[in-house]
């Protein structure tokens, strides 16, 4: 995988200038060819409308990640409306409105089970550690898209050490906060709510594994997942739950809610892997948001040196 190096007391980017320039500026390097293709998929980034990073918070300079990939990032309007958050609607378009109003300041995080010093994790102080980095991932999704995001967060691993997880903990479960009156879509039992997932404990402190916090160095847009939210970049997006308020460690494989719902179709692992398909599409190739042809998927979503050691021995087909 590239390894993207950056001066760390440099500013990023995303600093200095507004998003969408970096945007012109790339569109302008890829020559007419892309000016072209760009104008007629509505990509233009100053659309009347159009979703600006300007609206959120900046965060706290983010120490840029030795595991950023080196891929141009989707635009913040891309990432930004162009969504799976089920508590907020089933289209793909319903986050970015439904999910204004979440109230997202104060938050807690309730961290149990089978761990010395069970607690709470106040959401806020999280975006002021020292230890934030900036990441880029691309994070797949199961429907066969990709998109590439400038994530900032914290490794989950810095975060569990601090509760003493004891030697019973051996998977760690996350639950979405449930709350009908915000979260409107939890009114219809599309999904039995509070949206659930799960990792096996070492998944869950492999450095890859994070807390986001935000993107492109503002905190979190609700529709992403405010106030934090699991990314785990080399599994398929619905593993990265959104805006938890519970961590527990467990002796045992934890229900997570689209296995629990479609079990043949949804497994715990959800492993991108080009070579198990999904009962009802190939997740050979998938499509990048504002890309038009498919490229090939790559194992564990590029991550393969990194990740590939967890699964030594066992049938990926089989823990699919
Ligand atoms: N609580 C909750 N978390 C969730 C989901 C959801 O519906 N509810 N959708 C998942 C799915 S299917 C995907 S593809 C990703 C999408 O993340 P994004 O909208 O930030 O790109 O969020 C995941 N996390
Ligand atoms: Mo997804």
């Amino acid at each position: 995988m590239l390894i993207r190096f950056r001066d760390p007391t440099a500013p990023r980017p995303s600093e200095i200038t507004p998003e969408a320039t970096w945007h012109d500026r790339r569109r302008f390097l890829a020559g007419g060819a892309g000016l072209a293709l760009a104008g007629l998929m509505g990509a233009a980034p100053r659309a009347a409308g159009a979703a600006s990073p300007d609206a959120f918070a900046p965060l706290p300079p983010a120490r840029p990640s030795a595991l950023s990939t080196a891929e141009d990032p989707n635009s913040f309007k891309q990432i930004t409306t162009y969504n799976n958050f089920y508590e907020f609607g089933t289209g793909k378009d319903d986050p970015a409105h439904a999910a204004k109003a979440l109230v997202t300041d104060p938050w807690t995080v309730r961290v149990d089970g089978a761990c010395a010093k069970p607690g709470t994790l106040d959401a806020g102080t999280l975006t002021t550690r020292s230890d934030l980095e900036e990441r880029i991932y691309r994070l797949r999704c199961v429907e066969a898209w990709s998109m590439v995001v400038p994530w900032v967060g914290i490794p989950l691993s810095t975060v569990l050490s601090r509760f003493e997880p004891t030697g019973d903990a051996r998977y760690v479960a996350f639950e979405t906060l449930h709350d009908p009156r915000q979260m409107p879509g939890q009114r219809s039992r599309v999904l039995d709510w509070p949206y659930r997932e799960g990792l096996r404990l070492d998944e869950a402190l492999h450095p890859l594994t994070i807390l986001a916090v935000g993107l492109y160095g503002r905190v979190m847009p609700n529709q992403n997942g405010a106030p934090v939210r699991l990314v785990v970049p080399w599994k398929y997006g619905f593993k990265s739950i959104k805006s938890i308020v519970r961590i527990t460690f467990t002796p045992d494989e934890p229900p997570t809610s689209w296995n629990q719902s479609a079990a043949h179709e949804y497994g715990f692992y959800a492993n991108v892997n080009p070579t198990v398909d999904h009962p009802r599409w190939s997740q050979a190739r998938e499509r990048r948001i504002g890309e038009w042809g498919r490229r090939d998927t790559l194992m564990f979503n590029g991550y393969a040196e990194q990740v590939a050691s967890l699964y030594a021995g066992m049938d990926l087909r089989k823990r699919f």
